[in-house]
């Protein structure tokens, strides 16, 4: 039966594994003859992800909260383009999304989580948000992070506590400090079952 695509979010802190796990949902997906494509945000191609790119490669100061709108402007960016792949029966498997918003920015000093949600208000609404759950110090013992501005191990503690402030019904958390195939196993059979059931579902509108 044709029907409308499910949009598939997958979030965590950094080092959680997103970007591998999305890539093997996506392949497993199409094994199984799914119409799918991979998202990610921020998307560094765009004018607005330029301008994210060198302010995580501290290439270039920005108030915070001109930061929090690019992010969220880079993602209304792809509204449209989402909104007509889930017409066309496309399921959308976006790596990060509004929640990386609100986590983010909310651990910064003189922000808090309701005014960070508001920009990202009105988007597509997942069906379904695998958050893969790893605590800081077992991300950052997963090889360290980067260079970037967010990777300390104190920041993204708190990044994580607001994650969870941010869980809803459509939320599966996955312990992602299990094997790879395992988190893998358990994800794909959560995608599964939400494909098949939001056929005849409209697509909502985020945190409204
Ligand atoms: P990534 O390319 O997934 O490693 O993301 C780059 C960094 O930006 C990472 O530390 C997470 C952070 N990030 C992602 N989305 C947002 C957002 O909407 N707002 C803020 N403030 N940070 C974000
Ligand atoms: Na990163
Ligand atoms: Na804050």
């Amino acid at each position: 039966m044709s029907g409308r695509g499910a949009l598939i979010v997958v979030e965590g802190i950094d080092r959680s594994g997103k970007t591998t796990q999305c890539a093997k949902l996506v392949s497993a997906l199409l094994s199984q003859g799914h119409k799918v494509e991979v998202m990610k945000f921020p998307d560094r191609t765009t004018e607005t992800g330029k301008m994210i790119d060198a302010y995580l490669q501290r290439d270039q100061t920005l108030d915070d909260h001109v930061v929090h709108l690019l992010f969220s402007a880079n993602r209304w960016e792809q509204c449209s383009n989402m909104l007509e792949n889930l017409h066309k029966g496309v399921s959308l498997i976006v790596d990060r999304y509004a929640y990386s918003g609100a986590a983010y920015t909310s651990a910064k000093q003189g922000f808090t989580l309701d005014w960070c949600k508001n920009p990202d208000k009105g988007l597509p609404d997942p069906d379904l948000v695998l958050f893969l759950n790893l605590s800081s110090k077992e991300a950052e013992s997963r090889g360290g992070y980067g260079e970037e501005i967010y990777e300390k191990v104190e920041f993204q503690k708190k990044v994580h506590n607001n994650f969870l402030q941010l869980k809803s019904k459509q939320w599966k958390v996955i312990d992602a400090s299990q094997s790879e195939e395992n988190v893998h196993r358990e994800m794909l059979n959560n995608v599964n079952s939400v494909i098949e059931n939001v056929k005849g579902q409209q697509i909502g509108k985020l945190w409204l």
